[in-house]
């Protein structure tokens, strides 16, 4: 049976999940409380040394990375179906899946510099801060949460993560524009692996990123699969969610004026 240890709320993690359902693979869970530190049990790291989620371990193989676990999850229990067959268009796919690297890290600079920072600034003293920060065991992500955390949306990382998503969301209605999915007619892999982080600018406040472009319906359309339903808006609590919106507006105006100054 598949394992998949993962957060309720992590971007990478829902991509999984979603990936998992459009697959209609079973699998076991063990949900971290990120917030709570779980990550950084022992016995976790064993699997993950970064005490990040999502984690996947099939028959004693331990795969991390959720662009790699989607990958792998296709090819090795799906028959491949979700991954264009050859040319351009594999080409584009596999090239997407390395992009989620940079994708996530942006999301996460645009998260941590603004509504997470505003609860967990609201929740917590500086000392506890600075524990949770110190516990991260990749000192590159620590010394930037500590960053996010210390300077908000003032953070170098905020102009890299802006940049990111101008490339990126530009890059999406270039694709959109050829058919109704990443990968033209086909719902593919390229579109379960950048559904979570479009969802979670949106989740943020931050959707007049895409104004009148194609990325809105894309979005609604993913929405509107079983999967993201069962994977993400079900399991997403509901005062959760009003929390991450609430907070992330508060920063849309700011956010979306530099993004639009970025795209030009
Ligand atoms: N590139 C990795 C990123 C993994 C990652 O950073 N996950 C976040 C949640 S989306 C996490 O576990 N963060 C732990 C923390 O903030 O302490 C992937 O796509 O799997």
């Amino acid at each position: 049976m598949l394992l998949l240890y993962h957060g309720i709320t992590s971007v990478c993690s829902a991509k999984v999940r979603v990936g998992l359902a459009e697959m209609g693979l079973a699998y076991d869970e063990r949900v971290l409380d990120l917030q709570a530190g779980d990550q950084n049990d022992p016995e976790y790291l064993k699997l993950n040394r970064d005490a990040v989620v999502p984690t996947l371990v099939d028959d004693g193989l331990v795969v991390v990375e959720s662009s790699l676990i989607l990958e792998y999850l296709d090819r090795v229990h799906n028959g491949g179906a979700l991954m264009p067959k050859g040319g351009a268009a594999e080409v584009a796919a596999r090239h997407w899946l390395l992009r989620c690297l940079g994708v996530h890290d942006a999301i996460n600079s645009l998260t941590f510099s603004t509504a997470m920072r505003d609860q967990v600034l609201a929740s917590r003293t500086p000392e506890e801060i600075a524990a949770a920060i110190a516990k991260m065991p990749n000192p590159a992500m620590r010394a930037k949460r500590r960053d996010l955390m210390e300077n908000g949306l003032a953070s170098e990382h905020v102009s890299q993560a802006l940049l990111t998503m101008c490339r990126t969301l530009g890059d999406m209605e270039t694709a959109l524009a050829q058919g109704d999915w990443m990968g033209g007619a086909a719902f593919g892999i390229t579109d379960i692996a950048l559904v979570s982080y479009v969802d979670r600018v949106e989740r943020l406040g931050f959707a007049a990123m895409w104004d009148g472009g194609r990325v809105g319906g894309w979005l609604a359309a993913m929405r509107a699969r079983d999967s993201y339903a069962a994977e993400v808006g079900g399991r997403i609590p509901a005062a959760a969610a009003d929390r991450m919106r609430q907070a992330g507006s508060a920063h849309a105006d700011e956010v979306v004026t530099r993004y639009r100054a970025v795209a030009g």
